[in-house]
């Protein structure tokens, strides 16, 4: 076959990505002869636009897909779009453009992207949120959490977005800002629909244990998210009213200590039992309170503040009665929305006291005595702040001033103190959790609607499942008003009630987009089904997910979401599974200039530009050699340079007579020349590290071993021409080992010399240990200028290496047993000379 003189990539990178999309190389049937592989990359939402940033995961996750197909499994690639969302509807507002016609065609160019950067999907398997044979079944998925129980409306006190005019879940409330705008979130009481999540905390949890290869940082993100905490409810009776405070504490075992209470500004009692002289101060400071973000007040350092109602409260186990103040430390979501305070143990409680001269009673004493110390860690040792006569201590030891429990070690008293509150009847051992249950719904019209329908007679009532999907109506004024915009569409408002026949309303708000991601990677396995979301064989054919790929930035909200729609299926029977990824990589960010790249900031290097003036294969090499691919890294166009360069000589690696596709398997080793076995040795040490760091994920490391090793065939071919088996042999390899990363070139060059097939349908090369196998020499063990012993060792092998391996041998040792080496000496490959006394 007649070779291309230069590497021309606009030549050939358009003809294989036609080749893949008309042979549908990469779309997955089920395969009974081999082992699945359901390779997943997060989908995206169609914003239009992608660029180097963007390419990084799915550069690997196509690595992925095409390497494990090169392996031997039967894959699964496929690619859809989280299509719903306040952006396209925000656009939409600015601009007028529908968000449906806009999302659509951002649909066909991203896709146009990905093709012309050698991505492959399964595209027979696309879906795309917003359209309703997707919804639909985003609605099913609604309607068995309502028969389950697992979703229901409370009016709640809703973080609101000015500016997006929509509610918000915690998870999308980032330093009280919100996490699309910036803009400052606001409390707003409004009825909601939520998904009940909390009832699956526990699992959510423990089962993190089934996932050994999830990153350990995301899977304590998800630990702190759920932040479930062992301690008990205690109950404070009030002195002078009816009734008692409950509080949640982890450390029942400091009661001795608790010399106030504080109650959360928001809380009901608080109303009720401040005292006429209290009630002007109080009620200014709670409407202060309520103007600041959770954040701003749970912010360790700020300055404590607060209110006394005027009220007391008896301590269960003193007897005490001890005064009861608000402040906004104290979280009204959060365990009782009360606490009784512990000065003398707590840091938050310690510096309230400073500041408003409570009583601080110290609990807990180090078991061996130490002077207390102006400022440090008070987990280890007591610290006595200015001011203070007590110090404050948080760390292990024993109980003090504590009654019974005096004496104990902190690792019983909490056990003693919930058995004594128990036998009293005034409180018990509980758990409880940070995670709140799920807010889904959005006053806003992009989204899934949610398909429930209110009667006048009847009340809520679910659309019947033969009635989905409730269709989002089109010809709709989205401009926001604090209600859905759908709320003004009577075609739609407007319906009959499925239980009684009589005039109703549907309601109007949407879904979460998180909703819509729940439960995609289902889809997938069975993405045409229009009898139900799927057929549950064929998504235990495929699940779980074997690699996952994505953005840190999912870590809690998205995965747990999944987690959590999974596990309510498989109690369903619907999946097989408990758990959706098996495996899950998230990426570092692409940054330039120091700055994520982003549109707006200016600094993207656009897929176009960069396939117009390199190639697809450059930037795909550069994006996985820039670095290690879970750590951020910054592009630079010199780097991306080198890997061009590289490829150029690749290229020039095939000038002249050079054939793949051969295996050299036939041949002994001793058919090759000396020089022919260090090159195949570089080529099998080569296959044997680019395959464990691709396994591995280490995908800057095996482009630079690839490297080398070209450099090594480049050396070969200047001394011995390209005619050769071994070089044969090396260059297949490299093809084969540069195939998923650079697909356009390498399936060239295998089509050029001659290679059987097509490259990604051939087996990845293996690994010959006895060609890898460094050369191994005798050497002559002399004592005393005597040779007593002949070793065989590594070529290789350092003088330290050959001396040790020297001493260690039978005869040695025996001689020079007693003696003291005065000197040892290796002369490579041939000699270790020993000198004793
Ligand atoms: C007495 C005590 C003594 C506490 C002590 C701590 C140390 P985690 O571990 O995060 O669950 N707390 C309870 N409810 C609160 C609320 N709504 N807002 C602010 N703080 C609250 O934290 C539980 C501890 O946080 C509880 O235990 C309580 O203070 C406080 F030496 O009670 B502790
Ligand atoms: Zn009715």
């Amino acid at each position: 076959m007649d070779k291309d003189q230069r590497y021309v990539p606009q030549n050939i990178e358009p003809k294989w990505q036609q080749f893949w999309h008309e042979n549908k190389t990469y779309y997955a049937k089920r395969d009974d002869s081999k082992p699945k592989f359901y390779a997943l990359v997060m989908f995206p939402y169609p914003s239009g636009d992608l660029h180097m940033g963007h390419m990084r995961n799915y550069t690997i996750g196509d690595l992925t897909a095409r390497y494990k197909t090169m392996r031997g499994y039967n894959v699964m690639n496929p690619m859809g779009w989280d299509a719903f969302g306040l952006p396209a509807e925000n656009a939409a507002i600015k601009d007028g453009k529908h968000p449906a016609i806009r999302t659509l065609q951002n649909i066909v160019d991203m896709k146009d992207q990905f093709a012309k950067m050698g991505i492959v999907y399964d595209w027979d398997r696309e879906v795309a949120s917003c359209l309703p044979d997707y919804y639909r079944w985003t609605q099913w998925m609604f309607l068995q959490m309502y028969r389950k129980g697992l979703a229901y409306r409370k009016k709640a006190a809703a973080n609101w977005c000015p500016f997006d005019q929509t509610v918000l879940a915690n998870e999308q409330v980032v330093n009280g800002r919100c996490e699309r705008c910036g803009t400052e979130v606001i409390k707003k009481d409004l009825t909601q629909w939520f998904f009940r999540i909390t009832d699956y905390a526990d699992r959510l949890i423990d089962d993190l244990d089934l996932l050994p290869e999830w990153p350990e940082r995301v899977k304590t993100m998800q630990k702190n998210w759920i932040g479930r905490s062992y301690g008990a409810k205690v109950d404070f009776p009030l002195v002078g009213h009816e009734g008692e405070i409950a509080v949640y504490t982890t450390r029942p075992d400091t009661i001795y200590g608790a010399t106030f209470m504080v109650l959360a500004p928001e809380h009901p009692l608080v109303e009720q039992i401040t005292t006429a002289e209290q009630k002007d101060l109080v009620e200014s400071y709670v409407v202060q309170a309520r103007r600041q973000s959770e954040i701003e007040r749970l912010t360790a350092d700020k300055d404590k503040t607060g209110v006394w109602t005027g009220a007391y409260a008896r301590n269960p186990i003193t007897g005490k009665n001890i005064p009861v103040w608000i402040a906004d430390y104290v979280l009204v979501t959060y365990g009782t929305g009360a606490i009784m305070a512990v000065p003398g143990g707590d840091e938050r409680d310690y510096d309230f006291a400073l500041k408003y001269d409570l009583p601080i009673v110290a609990v807990v004493e180090p078991d061996t005595s130490v002077e207390p110390v102006e400022s440090g860690d008070p987990s280890v040792v007591p610290v006595l702040k200015a001011g203070a006569r007590v110090p404050l201590y948080t760390g292990p030891g024993h109980m003090v001033n504590s009654g019974p429990l005096n004496g104990m070690p902190t690792t019983e008293s909490k056990a003693a103190m919930i058995k004594l509150l128990e036998e009293r009847g005034t409180g018990q051992g509980t758990v409880n959790y940070r995670l709140r249950d799920w807010l889904i719904s959005r006053q806003r019209y992009w989204g899934a609607p949610i398909p429930i329908i209110y009667c006048p007679e009847c009340g809520a009532q679910p659309v019947p499942e033969s009635d989905l999907p409730v269709i989002l109506p089109l010809d709709v004024e989205f401009r926001p008003g604090g209600e859905s915009p759908l709320a003004r569409v009577e075609s739609f408002v407007d319906v009959t009630c499925p239980n009684c026949g009589g005039p109703a309303k549907r309601e109007t708000d949407t879904m979460d987009t998180f909703v819509d991601s729940s439960w995609y990677f289902l889809r997938f396995c069975d993405p045409h089904n229009d009898l139900a979301p799927f057929d549950p064989e064929k998504v235990n054919y495929w699940m779980g997910v074997d690699q996952y790929t994505g953005g840190v930035e999912h870590a809690i909200l998205h995965l747990m979401y999944a987690r959590f729609f999974t596990k309510m299926l498989a109690d369903d029977g619907m999946v097989n599974v408990q758990e959706p990824f098996n495996r899950l990589f998230t990426q570092g960010m692409i940054t330039k200039d120091g700055a994520k790249m982003s549109k707006s900031k200016g600094n993207v290097v656009p897929v176009d530009a960069m396939v117009d003036s390199q190639s697809a294969d450059t930037g795909r090499l550069f994006i996985l050699f820039i670095g290690p691919p879970d750590e951020d890294a910054e592009w630079n166009d010199r780097g991306a340079d080198g890997m061009h360069r590289f490829l150029n000589r690749v290229w020039r690696l095939f000038e002249g007579e050079v054939t793949v596709g051969g295996s050299g398997q036939d041949r002994a080793i001793s058919d090759y020349s000396a020089s022919d076995r260090d090159l195949l040795r570089r080529v099998h040490m080569t296959i044997k590290k680019v395959t464990e760091d691709i396994e591995r994920f280490h995908f800057n490391t095996a482009v630079s071993a690839i490297m080398e090793m070209a450099n090594a065939m480049q050396a070969y071919r200047d001394a011995h021409g390209p005619k050769t088996y071994a070089y044969s042999e090396a260059a297949t390899s490299l093809l084969l080992l540069l195939a998923p990363m650079t697909p356009h070139i390498t399936a060239e060059l295998w089509k050029q010399a001659g290679g059987e097939g097509h490259i990604h349908t051939q087996p990845w090369p293996t690994f010959n240990a006895e060609l890898a196998a460094a050369e191994r020499v005798e050497i002559a063990v002399q004592v005393n200028g005597k040779v007593r012993e002949r070793i065989i060792l590594d070529a290789e092998a350092t003088e330290e290496e050959a001396i040790a391996a020297a001493l260690a041998s039978e005869k040695v040792a025996a001689i020079v047993a007693g003696k003291e080496v005065r000197q040892a000496r290796y002369v490579p490959g041939r000699l270790v000379s020993v000198v004793v006394n």
